[in-house]
């Protein structure tokens, strides 16, 4: 097999650059347990401010981050209301019924967006029989979907269904700032709507590790002691925030040249035989490639352009993911394109 040339798995491969690095070598650190990190206390107040929060806590990963956001939000025996292809019903290993004890009510969305209607039948009643929703969580931009934006409106919607019955909300974030870029709607605008945030650094903002989870003065000093439960009180760490601080700083406007990378990327795919692309869902920074091929199954085609050093991943047995990011070149998009031609058209 040939080396990975053209990485397309995800947005998560993405290394640390030489003045990302620096950034890190330069940082003053303190022991963050002790909330005496001066780097992560910054990166920490940019965020909440950037989220409009009033607090806000660093995290080594995305998934620690929703699964402090859910237990910090519910009792065992509760219920949270999510959409079926999200993150933390998929990819989170079951953590919800392994952390918090609560179980998951899916609900099915198109493009990864919830209909109301199935948000208001699934709220439960005040019932002996029922378990409490204890809370709704959505994601924006929402991977399993390709990469698609929450509407704002329907985040409205939903919010005035939950509120006015005291059911928190949680934002899985992970790539909010992907959204905000295109949508140009602020990312403090987006946060109003929920109790809680989280922020991922080490998908399309570049950065090695981290996640910040924003929210109440109150949430937050509830979600460090889950942190520290969770094993993820971390010491001199500030040389990590410090590359979540340089990644705010340099890596936001640029998301949208990954934006317009995918965009080409299903342009140049789209004709290709034995291949369909909805292009109603490139709306940021990945393209879900439908294989319907009388010699391919998703599987077999990412192992083909494995041997050809472009690697993407099947991630189910219709699609490939392909995730455009900061180590990916215009150049690469148009040699990934070159090898699919090659497979489809022998
Ligand atoms: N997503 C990863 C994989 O886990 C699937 C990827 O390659 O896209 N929320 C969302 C919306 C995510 O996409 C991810 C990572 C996470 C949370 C979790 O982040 P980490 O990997 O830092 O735990």
């Amino acid at each position: 097999m040939k080396k990975i040339h053209i990485d397309l798995r995800s947005d998560t491969v993405t290394k640390p650059s030489l003045e990302m690095r620096e950034a890190m070598f330069h940082a003053e650190v303190g022991d963050d347990v002790y909330s005496e990190d001066p780097t992560v206390n910054r990166l920490q107040k940019r965020v909440a401010e950037l989220l409009g929060k009033e607090d806000a806590l660093f995290v080594p990963s995305g998934t620690m981050s929703n699964q402090i956001a859910i237990k910090s939000h519910t009792f065992p025996g509760q219920e949270v209301i999510c959409e079926e292809n999200c993150h933390i019903f998929n990819y989170e290993a079951g953590g919800p019924a392994f952390n918090s004890l609560v179980q998951l009510r899916t609900l099915r969305g198109k493009y990864g967006i919830l209909n109301i209607d199935d948000v208001r039948r699934a709220i439960r009643p005040d019932n002996i029989h029922a378990p409490k929703t204890a809370l709704i969580t959505l994601e924006n931009t929402h991977n399993r979907a390709g990469g698609t934006i929450y509407p704002i409106e329907n985040i409205k919607e939903i919010y005035s269904l939950a509120f006015p019955k005291g059911i928190p909300m949680h934002l899985d974030g992970a790539r909010l700032l992907n959204a905000v870029v295109v949508t140009r709607i602020s990312a403090k605008e987006y946060s109003k709507y929920f109790d809680s945030v989280s922020l991922c650094f080490s998908k399309g903002l570049g950065a090695p590790i981290g996640s910040v989870l924003a929210g109440s003065k109150e949430f937050i000093s509830k979600a460090r002691k889950y942190r520290k439960i969770f094993g993820g009180g971390m010491r001199q760490v500030g040389i990590l925030a410090a590359a979540c601080i340089y990644a705010l700083d340099n890596n936001v406007e640029r998301l949208a040249e990954d934006h317009k990378s995918a965009r080409r990327l299903a342009e140049g795919l789209r004709e290709l035989p034995g291949i369909y692309i909805d292009m109603a869902q490139v709306q940021t920074n990945m393209v879900m490639i439908h294989v319907r091929h009388p010699k391919f199954t998703p599987e077999s085609l990412s192992k083909a352009i494995l041997e050809r050093g472009l690697a993407a991943l099947a991630i189910d047995s219709e699609r490939i993911r392909a995730v455009t990011h900061l180590d990916i070149s215009t150049e690469q998009i148009e040699e990934a394109i070159f090898i699919f031609q090659q497979i489809l058209r022998d």
